[in-house]
């Protein structure tokens, strides 16, 4: 498969490719609020609402016959390490926001996952090829540690604002704040502006 090199997306909010004051892993630590869910592929479903056009309820068969995209990506935990050069294959954020049909009035996302996590940004911070909805790391299936079946990316943003075993999308006509937004990590989440806590 065609893999596109993302990695260079930081130039456009800083100098250097590793943000500032982190420092480079070649592990994968894993960070979960609590225990890593279970999930059951026959009434597991992808769905997607609030300020949409089309709601979408899809099984992660469906799902993951969507258009589908590999990209190399770097991956920024707000905790001070960063991973280079991660494979990431799955659906990105503006090919979902299109089969949604998304309402002109829409203007800020909520992630909802199995675990009962949740995290928020701005639409167009979404709005991105980058964003990734993603079930295959380094072309394996997701491990369930990491956010299998499903999880989101967002390599422009600290990794909190990327949910494990995400399971629904909500288009919200005004800004709310998810998990760790409401505990004290920053809402904007800028890893080249060290945006970690608010
Ligand atoms: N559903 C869910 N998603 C989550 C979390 C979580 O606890 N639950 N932790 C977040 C945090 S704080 C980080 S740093 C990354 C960690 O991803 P990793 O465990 O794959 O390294 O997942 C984010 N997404
Ligand atoms: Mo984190």
């Amino acid at each position: 498969m065609n893999v596109e090199d993302v990695t260079d997306l930081y130039e456009e909010f800083g100098d250097d490719r590793l943000p500032p004051g982190q420092r480079e892993t070649s592990k994968f630590p894993v960070l979960s609020k609590g225990s890593t869910p279970t999930w059951d592929p026959e009434t597991w479903r992808f769905t997607v609402g609030g300020a949409v056009g089309n709601e979408l309820s899809l099984t992660f068969e469906e799902f993951t016959d969507l258009d589908a995209v590999t990209q190399r990506q770097d991956f920024h935990c707000v905790t001070g390490w960063s991973k280079f050069d991660c494979e990431f294959t799955g659906v990105t954020f503006p090919h979902l926001a299109e089969l949604a049909d998304v309402r002109r009035d829409a203007t800020h996302v909520m992630f909802h996952a199995l675990d009962g996590y949740t995290t928020n940004l701005p639409l167009e911070d979404c709005m991105r090829e980058e964003v990734l909805f993603t079930w295959e790391f380094d072309g394996e299936d997701l491990p369930a540690e990491h956010g299998g079946p499903l999880r989101v990316v967002t390599p422009h943003k600290y990794a909190y604002k990327g949910a494990k075993w995400v399971d629904g999308v909500e288009f919200l006509t005004e800004p709310e704040r998810g998990y760790w937004e409401k505990r004290g990590y920053s809402n904007t989440a800028d890893p080249w502006a060290e945006d970690r806590y608010s």
